[in-house]
């Protein structure tokens, strides 16, 4: 059939690309069709259409008519367009991409992904936050989740993790709990997408094994810059089995190639008015512009003699293996090079669960994780309302794979032949093989049948006293600043004591200050912990997102406030030095329609003012006329953009020009910081390229009192 046919039912979808209208055929492969010779419309079950603006009616200004089917048809799938969005993690954002070995490690696992080096195995990763509804801002402060489906050929492998190492609660029965209590409050439907409330602080307070994680939710990892720059972690222990069946102890850490970035909480609440995509954008446009973003899979491998010996339960997923007690290795890396194609096919379609796993990987005890082998099958029959669900091809294995499941609602291949069993006599169908299959560990277990939360559990404080040891002064005061802020929203002082008391077992100085910032005059008594908290475990740098930073601006992005008479040479200059580094920039103008520079060049503007805030920059630049200078100091969206980018501790590289908008900004030029660069040549520019790889400058925090 001619590619270009326009035969009703074998071209399903047209799609404009770039200006050129495409058309999808039936076996999914996109065609370029020349304009004006798009497919003709047509009803689901390929009848052409004559007219889609208008029903069916009974004389011209009439009843519309029931028989319209074309109608009812176009209204009836309309009605039915949502499904339940997640119970948790309902607003997430995919991409596709391909796992690289880099060798092999066979002695601990026969995981076909694993056998041999340099072999890329597709996949599909989804990122989200987890307590905000589907349409919520990206800024939300919370945990990301980062989901990663390996298509190996021996099954689809699901690594469910997040970008936090540990977890509120240590067993699955008190996952609708710790839920419930973030979600909006049932009473009054809100708030939305927040934790800081009466319910979170109720139930995390009353619930000391959340200590840890608590810290981890409190500090700037809830508020990354992007998914591109914040890791990934399987959390629990699984393991690694062999051929003969031997067993590793690993623990999966995904660690992105850019470096570790988050942002400051005052610019998460503006980027959530300014961009509530602003996660989404970041990833869309990366990968759009050909930088694709990579993450390293490292693993922390351990035995049974390691697992009997270290100070806490390796079952327990409120606690971590600190990375200079057991080094991760890398195996692999994670590139993601293709946006899907459509949104509600693959990302919101894609069903991740933790049981899947293929041969070579078995699961620990973890209580958690024992109970999340339940939910996540259960979930998906509710969101993807059929036990066929892998039978979408954003679920479906992409290997060989052979069963006896038939029907049910929307099956779309059901096994061919007489044989729909095993054994039978007509010597049809797959048959299980013992040598290539799934094996389990054969763990031994003994013991009574009991409801009891093991003895080696008990500790909830060391290793959060541990988090917040190895943070740096400014992260320290962050997570006294998230504390203060959570707190202030809740309304029962009960609550906010009981929070206090427990900082009081994790850091004084830490209890103290949050106390002393809510006003309570008297410190409550430490809470009563289950055992009495360890000595100092020792810091562990790699829990701080400042000492993970970046080596180089690549992946970032300027913000230049231009007017007209802005230097031409200096602009240009500009975007050469950041595209050397590997980092874009964006025009940010008083017209969209953009501003004439000094050669009388136009410079068209990617935002104007309002729309480019600078909380959407990583540093920003302000190349622009005296003139210029002056009328935009008369702007509040200009001052705004230059004193946000300057509380928000970022580079800002400026012309002398730009004196007026400075000083009406509030930034005293007559001793400038080491952020304040003023450029007027090529050399500058490099110059404040390279300032931009620390990012921020955090001494200026004690002057901005952020
Ligand atoms: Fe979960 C979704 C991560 C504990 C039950 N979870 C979900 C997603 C991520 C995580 C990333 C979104 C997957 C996607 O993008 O589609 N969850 C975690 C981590 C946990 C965790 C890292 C602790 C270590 N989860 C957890 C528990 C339970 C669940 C203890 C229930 C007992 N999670 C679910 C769920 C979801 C889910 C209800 C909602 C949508 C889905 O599964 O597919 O089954």
């Amino acid at each position: 059939m001619a590619k270009n046919s326009r035969t009703p039912g074998t071209a399903t979808k047209t799609t404009k690309i770039h200006d050129q209208t495409l058309v999808r055929g039936t076996g999914g492969e996109l065609h370029q069709i020349a304009e004006g010779d798009a497919p003709v419309l047509t009803t689901a079950q390929g009848a052409p259409v004559s007219d889609d603006q208008n029903t069916l009616k009974y004389g011209e200004r009439g009843p519309s008519l029931i028989e319209d089917f074309h109608f009812r048809e176009k209204i009836f799938h309309f009605d039915h367009e949502r499904i339940p969005e997640r119970v948790v993690h309902a607003r997430g954002y995919g991409a596709h991409g391909y796992f690289e070995t880099y060798k092999s490690l066979a002695k601990y696992t026969r995981a076909d992904i694993f056998q041999r080096a340099g072999e890329k195995t597709p996949a599909f990763v989804r990122f989200s936050t987890v307590a905000g509804s589907k349409g919520s801002a990206d800024l939300a402060r919370d945990v990301r989740g980062f989901a990663v489906k390996l298509y190996t050929q021996e099954g689809n492998w699901d690594i469910v993790g997040n970008n936090i190492p540990v977890f509120f609660i240590q067993d699955a029965i008190k996952f609708p709990d710790i839920i419930h209590s973030v979600k909006p409050e049932p009473d009054r439907g809100f708030p939305q997408a927040q934790s800081a409330h009466d319910n979170f602080w109720d139930f995390i307070s009353l619930t000391p094994e959340s200590m840890h994680m608590v810290m981890w939710v409190m500090s700037d990892r809830a508020i990354p810059r992007s998914f591109r720059f914040m890791e990934g972690f399987g959390v629990h222990t699984f393991r690694f089995l062999n051929e003969k069946d031997e067993s590793t102890f690993v623990k999966f850490i995904w660690k992105p190639k850019l470096g570790l970035q988050s942002v400051v909480w005052n610019e998460a609440v503006k980027i959530n008015g300014a961009d509530p995509d602003y996660h989404r954008r970041d990833l869309w446009n990366a990968i759009q512009a050909g930088d694709f973003p990579e993450w390293e899979l490292c693993v922390q491998l351990f035995d049974q003699d390691f697992a009997d010996s270290f100070d806490f339960d390796i079952l327990d997923p409120t606690k971590l293996i600190p990375e200079e007690i057991i080094e991760p290795i890398p195996v692999g890396r994670l590139v993601l090079d293709r946006m899907p194609d459509n949104f509600f096919a693959e990302t919101e379609q894609v069903a991740f669960m933790t049981q899947n796993v293929p041969p070579g990987i078995d699961f620990s005890n973890d209580p958690l994780l024992q109970g999340r082998n339940f939910s996540y099958l259960d979930t998906q029959l509710k969101r993807l309302g059929s036990t066929n669900f892998t039978h979408l091809p954003i679920n479906a294995p992409k290997c060989p794979f052979h069963h006896f499941q038939q029907d049910g609602h929307m099956a779309m291949r059901n096994p061919v032949g007489r044989a729909n069993y095993q054994p039978n006599s007509w010597g049809e169908g797959p048959r299980e093989n013992p040598q290539r299959g799934f094996r389990s560990f054969r763990d031994e277990v003994e013991g009574p049948k009991v409801r009891l939360r093991a003895e080696s559990f008990a500790d909830h404080y060391s290793q959060a006293r541990q988090f917040f040891i190895s943070q740096t002064v400014h992260e320290q005061k962050h997570i006294a600043m998230a504390l203060t802020f959570e707190l202030s929203k809740v309304e029962t002082p009960v609550i906010r004591e009981r929070m206090i008391s427990h900082l009081l077992n994790i850091d004084e100085g830490l209890a103290e200050t949050v106390a002393e910032k809510l006003g309570m005059k008297d410190l409550p008594k430490p809470a009563d912990a289950a055992i009495t908290p360890r000595d100092d475990l020792p810091a562990s740098d790699a829990l701080s997102i400042i000492k993970n930073g970046p080596e180089s601006f690549a992946g970032r992005k300027v913000g230049v406030l231009v007017s007209d008479g802005a230097d031409a040479a200096l602009i240009k200059a500009l975007a050469a030095a950041l595209k050397k580094e590997g980092a874009t920039m964006e025009i940010v103008a008083p017209r969209i329609g953009g501003v004439e520079d000094t050669e009388g060049n136009v410079v068209e503007g990617d935002h104007m003012i309002d729309g480019g805030p600078s909380v959407l920059f990583d540093a920003v630049a302000l190349i622009v006329s005296n003139e210029g200078a002056q009328r935009l100091a008369g702007e509040a969206a200009a001052r705004d953009f230059v004193a946000d980018a300057f509380a928000h501790l970022k580079f800002v590289a400026y012309v002398k020009a730009a004196a007026p908008l400075l000083e009406k900004a509030g930034i005293a030029l007559d001793d400038p910081d080491e952020g304040l660069i003023a450029i007027s040549s090529s050399r500058d520019a490099g110059a404040f390229v390279a300032a931009c790889r620390n990012l921020r400058v955090w001494a200026r925090e004690e002057v901005v009192k952020l």
